[in-house]
């Protein structure tokens, strides 16, 4: 004990020092984390790789030197002939890593900090999920695992104790010539107990939490109203039987507990309430898909002639919105295009592609309709936008498509919610491999000027072809 309280010591003493070594470059760290978020996530996690590859312990495997080299300008380093960076460069499939010229020798010092602080980061993390209660320094894992024993053994006893109790109160019963615990009285009074609480539960469940969910904000989409309606009569619908059922379930449980004295009836069928059972939900039901079906054509199969097309495009691990300009056409694409300088695939030399505007977030005109078609680079994605009460499977290779119009502004919503950090936004809702987590796009709703401002602040793909195309404004 003495040896482990020796070391304890020590190790707390260690820890003390190490934190004072980093809060000493805590401000470059927090710089670094600052600067990394805005330059690097697109391609970089500290502990998966995205496109580029887990930055975790970059700082062991290569030179400061190197690596400032590096990010300044990869494709000069690769170009030099740099041995290890025609290796990583070849490594990673020959993908380009974007030049940073413009960040300062300090500023990628703090980056490399931050990467630093982060790859040392997790271990401690881990030692916390084991051990929550415990101390925060790094010795605590050994210390209680002997605890966690402790409880497997302790659990064990309680199990033979109260198994043990049980035997004895069975003992005395047969001395006595009748049981001390009337097991059917006693689970008769546990069903009653649990009807109550488990349907309070429920209902508080709801009255708690129903307001952190996407239905109690209203939709934002013009579809959204006729869908969150059928939704809540369904749940009405559902919601009210489930509490007739379960009532009748634990009453009857309760009522007729057997008490040695009744004789249980024989009572095979009774055509008259089978009919019933069948007719009545065969018919809610009905109703129920019927409306179903008129909703989704609703929502799926109505054309407007002045929606605006654009298009999402999915990849590992991000999206990609393509606006189709002033033509209101999408130029052509085609996947053999696909490539390091064109992302998207899309043919630059289709008339129609000049003016298209390519974006990493969505922007939408408020009562404006659009038309989004849906293509993916590489595995199945999915495109939920849980406000708007639209999900679309992104596919590749089958085109799908997905129109609605946005009612609610991103503003009028922050403030009828109260919120002014709220956001629409995108996720994929597909598992699509190791950085799925990171599919989430912002989707800001303007108004009409708003939105006209921020489009000609994009750059069209081809801006050179664009004034000398004649283009059919409506
Ligand atoms: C457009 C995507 C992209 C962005 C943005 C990007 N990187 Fe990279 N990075 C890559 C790729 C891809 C590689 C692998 C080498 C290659 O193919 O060029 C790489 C490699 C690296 C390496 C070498 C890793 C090793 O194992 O040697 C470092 C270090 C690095 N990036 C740091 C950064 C930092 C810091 C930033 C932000 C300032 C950044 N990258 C931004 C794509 C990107
Ligand atoms: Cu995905």
């Amino acid at each position: 004990m003495k040896i482990l309280n020796m070391l304890t010591k020590i190790t707390f003493v260690i820890a003390v020092l190490c934190s004072f070594g980093l809060n000493l470059s805590a401000q470059s760290v927090d710089e670094g984390k600052t600067l990394f978020n805005a330059n690097c996530t697109a391609c970089h996690a500290i502990k998966d790789k995205v496109v580029g590859p887990a930055l975790k312990d970059v700082h062991k495997r290569r030179e400061e030197a190197w690596l400032i080299k590096w990010i300044k300008n990869s494709q000069a380093l690769v170009k030099s002939g740099d041995p290890i960076a025609v290796q990583v460069y070849k490594e990673n499939n020959e993908v380009l890593m974007t030049a940073f010229e413009t960040l300062s020798e300090t500023q990628i010092k703090s980056i490399l900090a931050y990467v630093k602080a982060e790859s040392e980061a997790p271990a401690a993390a881990a030692v916390a999920t084991v051990a929550p209660t415990g101390t925060t320094n790094a010795e605590s894992t050994d210390l209680e695992t002997p605890v966690n024993w402790l409880l497997v053994v302790i659990t064990i006893l309680l199990v033979l104790i109260i198994s043990q109790v049980f035997k004895i109160l069975a003992r005395i019963g047969d001395i006595q010539g009748k049981p001390v615990v009337n097991w059917n009285t006693l689970n008769a009074a546990l069903m009653m107990g649990f009807l109550v609480i488990g349907l309070g539960a429920a209902f508080w469940e709801f009255y708690v939490h129903g307001k952190l969910t996407v239905f109690s904000q209203g939709p934002a989409s013009e579809h959204g109203v006729e869908y969150d309606s059928m939704f809540m009569i369904t749940f009405g619908l559902t919601g009210i039987v489930f509490v007739i059922t379960q009532i009748l379930l634990f009453w009857y449980g309760f009522k007729y507990k057997s008490d040695g004295k009744r004789k249980a009836l024989y009572y095979p069928d009774n055509h008259k309430i089978e009919m019933w059972w069948t007719i009545v939900p065969a018919i809610v039901l009905t109703i129920l898909v019927i409306r179903g079906l008129i909703t989704w054509n609703h929502m799926m199969y109505h054309k407007d002639e002045k929606a605006r097309k654009m298009e999402i495009f999915a990849y590992q691990f991000g999206w990609n919105v393509r606006y189709a300009g002033a033509d209101n056409k999408l130029g052509a694409h085609n996947f053999r295009e696909v490539g390091k300088m064109n992302a998207l695939g899309i043919d630059t030399n289709d008339v129609n592609s000049y003016d298209d505007v390519v974006t990493s977030e969505l922007h939408l005109e408020v009562n404006q309709p659009i038309d989004i078609a849906f293509r993916a680079k590489d595995v199945i994605h999915s495109a939920l936008m849980p406000h708007f009460r639209v999900q679309m499977n992104v596919v590749p290779g089958l085109p799908t498509k997905f129109s609605f119009k946005p009612t609610v502004t991103t503003a009028e919503m922050r403030s009828k919610l109260g919120k002014p950090e709220f956001d629409y936004v995108l996720l994929c809702n597909k598992i699509c491999g190791s950085a799925h987590y990171r599919m989430k796009m912002l989707i800001v709703v303007d108004t009409k000027e708003d939105y006209e401002k921020w489009m000609k602040s994009q750059a069209a793909l081809v801006p050179s072809k664009v004034a000398n195309k004649t283009v059919a404004l409506n």
